[in-house]
């Protein structure tokens, strides 16, 4: 909290640190009102610094107790000290620093540096979270190499945890001191400690070269039958690394620890990765199947950060995306291997669509290597993960699968053991392939959605197809007239019979034939396409070959033929995608009905049983609400929510035969495994489920079946939710209850019980959400039930987020002034939806902005709440 106006860093201002940091020994003292920290420092003067740099530490919420230098004691007139530093004005050139402080983690509810999760002790640094357990160097271009001794009580907290190596246990008079010795030089924000009392589930792995390494899951003893999975994905992504990267992992043992208050998903601590139990946690009778896949692509995603991010790690925190975009492009091509590649495109685009471009065209926009920020916390962002995965998964597609290789593999041995910058990846890729990049890496500085316009015209006679791509993007806070971009644009030519034409294209440089990639490079382009003796029907953007959005007109006609023969998944997907917002536009006009042709079309969809399950899932499945508003160009929540309401109607009435062959064909009563064509399987079976209830007694008595019959949450939760779903209130309600009976024991179930209700157009009002914040099961700081309420109403619960009298807008706006106090990085991300008011009907957008005023009108912001809201109201 602040008095005086927070201000920007500008990557422009970056400069090497003044001092290297050789060695960092930490000594904790974990009591139960306080816990002191000694720490020794072994510092060396930077050769491109002045003799007389003073020596620069931050820190934030500290009591120093004392520091020495070289063995003396200093006083108050050696240093100066204010709210986040302590400096020192005269150091020699090498020099040892000791310094001792007191924190209190009983105390820190802003989930930041050292706090107390339930009975454990646990951390939090990045990425500058290490400033509030010492004063130290708090940026990831200081690297060092850690010891840590760790002194708690013996008997409460058996479990004492950090990076490395352990490497001596000692217990005298009832305390035990526990130490550790990282021999990889990290940053301090990779740092963790955990002290606690809990289970260790471990298992073996033996690493390409042969080594033995020790794997461990600790979690509170009620969770230790939930460590299976994770264990198991966590063997299946370092094999996968080993083969896909070449890459090994480096340490003996490698930990992962279970928590219940984290205000993200995970954490890649230097071997001892600290995960959101929501996010590892999970048996058949608690976890769906979405989860088991989330917890598979997160344990991946913390896991490769081994490579990408702690052995080569960030220079400053512009480079985020430089760890951030590169793993989540890891963590999606095995997610890929694991599952359906096509299915895990389609989910990803889903993301981009909806949450990435909702960014991009609001007041938070920033490009994918931002030039400035206020609070770094507000820039873990879908434009850093995500569009940053997009941009490294264009460069795939450009230099194909070993082109990237032998890039990535330039980059690793080039920069193992430094922090780097984006540049620096982007110019080991073009070193290794001899390609010129330059004009590709303005993907990384422009913020915006590039619009690709296109335009095609057949030549009969001359059996050529004709096609001009324009390009153009939109401008944000900031940035205006932007240069075009490289965009890789996969296409295909499809003939009458639904067959992929071959490409002959000009200018020929153009076109990579072995990814099918058109390459759009200027504002303006046309290609000319020959040897084609008929008229073809294209198929553009394939595989979502570039975060871009694509104007071009097709006849419903052609969609439909697309959705039914693109030998491309992801085309089919999207192909129906666009039908599909074509019948949600019409039934607001008042004027949808399904054509014979479609409800066919997707009757044969519905029993084909060649083609894989989850896809024809998705396939099946209308755009969200959140889908649907992004291709607004003014968003009227109540009419995009009546109007997708109608079109599901419809199609649940027109298909329910299909739907209801579909659900008995799928549906198994063998027991449940959380293995691919099981999981695919389920999804489609219980899509089927969720339109069948909506169309008769016997779609609804199957789903109570379900509900009351299933071993396994997917099924109770997915019959619970097409209940919920179906307005049938009062039976809605009795499940509600009993679910909450069956479950009020486990938190992460409880979890999912909040969620459902929260975000649905039904119960999710705002005297209903009211209530639930009220509900014993909720706990103001733990930030997933923050999530499951509130993050669930504003986000999907819209029509009673937007209600028009401004009280769903009250309660998001009270909670973001309650958590700005206790936890800021969860109450700046909560704020998002008030954010994008400049996009709704302008009698909402209205509303919305005043709420956001009393936001910045309010005493004590926090950096996180101040930046966001002051940004929003330029
Ligand atoms: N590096 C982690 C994400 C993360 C970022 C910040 C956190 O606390 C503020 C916690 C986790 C990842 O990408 O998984
Ligand atoms: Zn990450």
């Amino acid at each position: 909290m602040r008095d005086a106006q927070p201000q920007a860093i500008h990557l422009q201002d970056y400069r090497a640190p003044d001092y290297w940091l050789d060695a960092t020994e930490l000594e904790f003292d974990l009591h139960e009102d306080h816990t002191r920290v000694d720490s020794r420092l072994t510092f060396r003067r930077n050769s491109a610094a002045a003799a007389d740099a003073p020596l620069l530490l931050n820190g934030q919420g500290l009591e120093l107790l004392s520091i020495h230098l070289n063995g003396t004691l200093l006083d108050a007139q050696d240093y100066q000290l204010d709210e986040e530093s302590l400096t020192i004005t005269t150091v020699p050139a090498e020099f040892v620093l000791e310094v001792s402080v007191r924190i209190d983690p009983a105390a820190n509810t802003a989930l930041e540096g050292l706090y107390r999760s339930g009975g454990m002790y646990c951390t939090q640094c990045e990425a500058e979270g290490f400033r509030r357990i010492t004063y130290y160097p708090d940026r990831p271009d200081v690297m060092s190499v850690f010891t840590t001794h760790i002194n708690a009580d013996a008997e409460q907290y058996p479990v004492l945890l950090s990076n490395g190596n352990k490497v001596a246990d000692t217990t005298e008079g009832g305390r035990r001191r526990v130490t550790w010795h990282d021999p990889h030089k990290k940053p301090a924000y990779l740092f963790a400690l955990v002290a606690g009392d809990l289970l260790v589930k471990e298992d073996q792995f033996t690493t390409m070269s042969g080594r033995n390494v020790t794997l461990q899951i600790f979690v509170e003893p009620r969770n230790i039958d939930k460590t299976e999975y994770a264990l198991d994905a966590l063997k299946r992504s370092m094999r996968w690394d080993e083969e896909v990267y070449g890459r090994e992992y480096d340490l003996d043992i490698f930990m992962i620890v279970a928590v219940d208050d984290f205000n993200m998903g995970a954490m890649e601590n230097k071997g001892l990765n600290i995960f959101n139990s929501s996010c590892v946690l999970a048996n058949p009778a608690t976890a769906t199947d979405t989860a088991y896949q989330r917890i598979e692509a997160i344990v991946a995603h913390e896991y490769f950060h081994n490579w990408s991010g702690n052995r080569v790690t960030c220079r400053d925190w512009f480079q985020l995306s430089l760890k951030e975009g590169f793993t989540v492009f890891r963590d999606a091509c095995f997610s890929a291997d694991m599952h359906s590649a096509t299915v895990k495109r389609i989910e990803d685009a889903n993301i981009m669509r909806t949450v990435q471009f909702a960014e991009d065209s609001g007041p938070m926009a920033h490009p994918v290597q931002p030039d400035s920020f206020i609070e770094i916390s507000n820039f873990y962002t879908v434009t850093i993960y995500e569009k940053g995965a997009e941009v490294v998964g264009m460069l795939h597609k450009i230099l194909g699968k070993e082109g990237f290789r032998k890039g990535t593999d330039l980059y690793f041995e080039r920069h193992d053991g430094q922090a780097v910058t984006i540049h620096d990846f982007v110019q080991a890729l073009q070193d290794a392939n001899k390609v010129d990049l330059t004009l590709f890496k303005r993907w990384y500085k422009q913020a915006g959605t590039p619009v690709v316009q296109v335009e095609s015209h057949y030549d009969a006679t001359a059996q050529q197809l004709h096609l001009t791509l324009r390009q153009h993007c939109p401008d944000t806070p900031g940035q205006s007239n932007k240069l075009p971009m490289w965009i890789p644009v996969q296409l295909g030519l499809i003939g009458s019979n639904g067959d992929d034409l071959p490409v002959q294209v000009s200018p020929a440089n153009a076109w990579t034939e072995a990814s099918q990639v058109l390459h759009l490079t200027e504002s303006e382009q046309t290609f000319v396409f020959s040897g084609l003796a008929e008229e073809p029907r294209l198929s553009l953007l394939r595989d979502f070959s570039a975060p871009v959005k694509v104007d071009f007109e097709q006849s419903d006609e052609d969609l439909l033929f697309l959705l039914q023969h693109d030998s491309d998944g992801f085309n089919r997907w999207d192909a129906g995608q666009r039908l599909m917002l074509r019948w949600i536009d019409r039934a607001r006009a008042g004027r949808f009905r399904l054509a014979a042709a479609e409800q066919q079309a997707l009757s044969a969809l519905l029993a084909d049983t060649q083609l894989d399950p989850a896809m024809v899932a998705y396939l099946l499945n209308l755009p969200s609400e959140a889908y649907i508003a992004e291709f607004s160009a003014v968003i009227d929540p109540l009419a995009i929510h009546s109007a997708r309401r109608q079109v599901q109607q419809a199609l649940a009435v027109a298909l329910a035969s299909d739907f209801a062959a579909c659900y008995q064909r799928l549906h198994s009563t063998a027991p449940y495994q959380p293995q691919p064509a099981a999981m695919a399987a389920r999804s489609l079976k219980n899509l089927a489920l969720s339109y069948w209830v909506k169309s008769s007694a016997e779609g609804m008595e199957q789903a109570r079946r379900q509900y009351q019959q299933a071993d396994n949450m997917t099924d109770q939760m997915a019959a619970l939710v097409a209940l919920v779903n179906s307005g049938e209130r009062v039976q809605a309600e009795a499940l509600l209850a009993d679910f909450w009976q069956r479950w009020q024991h486990d938190p992460l179930v409880v979890n999912q019980w909040l969620a459902v209700q929260a975000g649905s157009a039904e119960f999710g009002t705002v005297e209903q959400v009211q209530a639930l914040l009220q509900h014993e099961a909720f706990d103001w700081r733990n930030p997933n039930k923050v999530r499951s309420v509130l993050g669930a109403f504003a986000n999907q619960s819209l029509v009673n987020f937007h209600r028009a009298d401004g009280a769903g807008y009250d309660l998001l706006t009270d909670a973001v002034l309650k958590l700005n106090d206790s936890n800021p990085q969860i109450a700046a991300r909560l704020l998002t939806p008030l954010t994008r008011w400049q996009r709704l009907v302008p009698a909402a957008g209205q509303v919305m902005k005043a709420r956001l005023q009393r936001i910045k009108e309010h005493g004590s912001l926090s950096k996180d709440v101040y930046e966001v809201v002051s940004k929003s109201l330029i």
